[in-house]
């Protein structure tokens, strides 16, 4: 359908979409991923799925240059990376030091080591700030483990020429057996949470702070805190807990488990999606490397009925528009099963994956428009009285 300038519309907007968190309203184009309700997220073009068990430094390169590198390509841009986290400045990330160990939440301490490194380190090149934050994001988030942590855990030279995750993993100290197993579940959870389209919260947030051209690191921390909230990102943590409390994987128990939490008006966690309307691939993802590396683990065993018995528990609700698992049902799971033993932590890992497609995404707009940028951001909001919206 053609309006009267011949411009194809897009969709209509009625009263109805108003107050319902701008559900489904087109606002814009996005290069680096798009969402599919049935076939879930593409990288590029790419079902994300295809590239689950890629190097992560190829996808990042992915999300920026918009195609897959070559050999060369691929090895100068671990150069790259490397060379970056090396380069950049020392000290700032002593700020958390100043921190009382266990306190807040991780998101809190990751939302300000980023503002941290952003004082120390912008430049206000968008994508020298992204790509050097990609780059330090091991080290903060080892930093962030050590010494939220306060369990004395070694301070371990950075190594970034190992790669993005496995020198995550050496700084926490972890060169044994148990480092490999590790690295292959952070790789996988890495690429298959780097990017969701350009309107997931945390996305939207980053890119609507940076459109009023504030820092890349100011924005990167207002998207933590999008990131940071149980519906969104920290659905990872609370699936988790969930799954732990409920300790059977007999399912009549799970399915009376998850109808008592209805009940008492609580999200099924793992569960849901404003956009998809089948399984997240994400997920189908993480059950198929689960099946690899834990497939007797208890809460494994729980994830695997959950998987079958709440869609058919919330299907019931005509207002759940897709009862079915999401990217956050399994990833605590698989971060447990390899050593990762306490849920408050896993969102980190999220937002440490999501930095790339933010900082993609925050830099394409920025090159919008021949270079003059996305303009600022501003939605219209009506006056709360019919009345009043009639006179405007
Ligand atoms: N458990 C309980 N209630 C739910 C669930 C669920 N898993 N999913 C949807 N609903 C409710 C929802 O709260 C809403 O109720 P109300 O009208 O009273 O506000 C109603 O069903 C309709 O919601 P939808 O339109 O289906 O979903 P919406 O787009 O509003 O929300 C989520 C999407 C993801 C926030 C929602 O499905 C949810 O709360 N899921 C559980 C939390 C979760 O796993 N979040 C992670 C999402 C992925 N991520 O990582 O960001
Ligand atoms: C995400 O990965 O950001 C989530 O699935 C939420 C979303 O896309 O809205």
């Amino acid at each position: 359908m053609s309006d009267e300038n011949g411009k194809e519309v897009l969709f209509e907007i009625t009263s109805d979409h108003l107050d319902t968190g701008l559900r489904g309203i087109p606002v814009g184009t996005c290069r680096t991923s798009f969402v599919k309700a049935k076939k879930g997220v593409h990288y590029c073009g790419y079902p994300v799925g295809d590239l689950a068990d890629m190097d992560p430094e190829d996808i990042v390169f992915l999300l920026f240059e918009k195609r897959l590198p070559n050999r060369q390509e691929s090895q100068d841009f671990r150069a790259e990376l490397a060379q970056r986290a090396s380069r950049l400045p020392t000290g700032a990330l002593r700020v958390l030091e100043s921190l009382t160990p266990g306190s807040g939440h991780p998101m809190d301490w990751l939302s300000i080591g980023i503002q941290a490194l952003g004082v120390a380190e912008t430049t206000g090149d968008v994508r020298a700030d992204g790509l050097n934050l990609i780059a330090r994001m091991p080290e903060l988030m080892a930093s962030i483990f050590r010494i939220r942590g306060g369990r004395g855990l070694p301070e371990v030279a950075s190594e970034p020429v190992l790669g993005l995750v496995e020198n995550f993993v050496h700084l926490l100290g972890k060169d044994n057996a148990d480092a490999d197993e590790m690295i292959r579940v952070l790789r996988v959870f890495f690429v298959l949470h780097m990017d969701h389209g350009g309107g997931n919260l945390s996305t939207f947030t980053g890119k609507a702070v940076a459109s009023g051209w504030a820092s890349l690191y100011a924005s990167m921390a207002s998207a933590m805190n999008a990131l940071s909230g149980p519906l969104h990102g920290r659905a990872n943590q609370s699936c988790l807990e969930f799954v732990q409390r409920i300790g059977t994987s007999d399912p009549q128990e799970v399915e009376s488990f998850v109808r008592k939490e209805l009940a008492a008006k609580r999200p099924i966690y793992g569960f849901g999606h404003a956009v998809l309307r089948a399984e997240d691939p994400r997920a189908a993802a993480q059950f198929k490397l689960g099946e690899e590396i834990c497939p007797d683990d208890e809460n494994f065993q729980v994830i695997k009925t959950l998987r079958e018995v709440a869609p058919r528990v919330l299907a019931e609700n005509p207002k759940i528009t897709n009862p079915n698992a999401n990217v956050d049902i399994a990833s605590g799971t698989l971060l447990n099963a390899v050593g990762f033993h306490k849920p408050e932590y896993y969102t980190t890992f999220f937002g440490w994956s999501r930095v790339t497609g933010i900082a993609a995404q925050i830099l394409d707009e920025r090159n919008a428009r021949g270079g003059r940028g996305t303009p600022i951001y501003r939605p219209k909001y009506y006056a709360a009285d019919p009345t009043i919206r009639r006179l405007d």
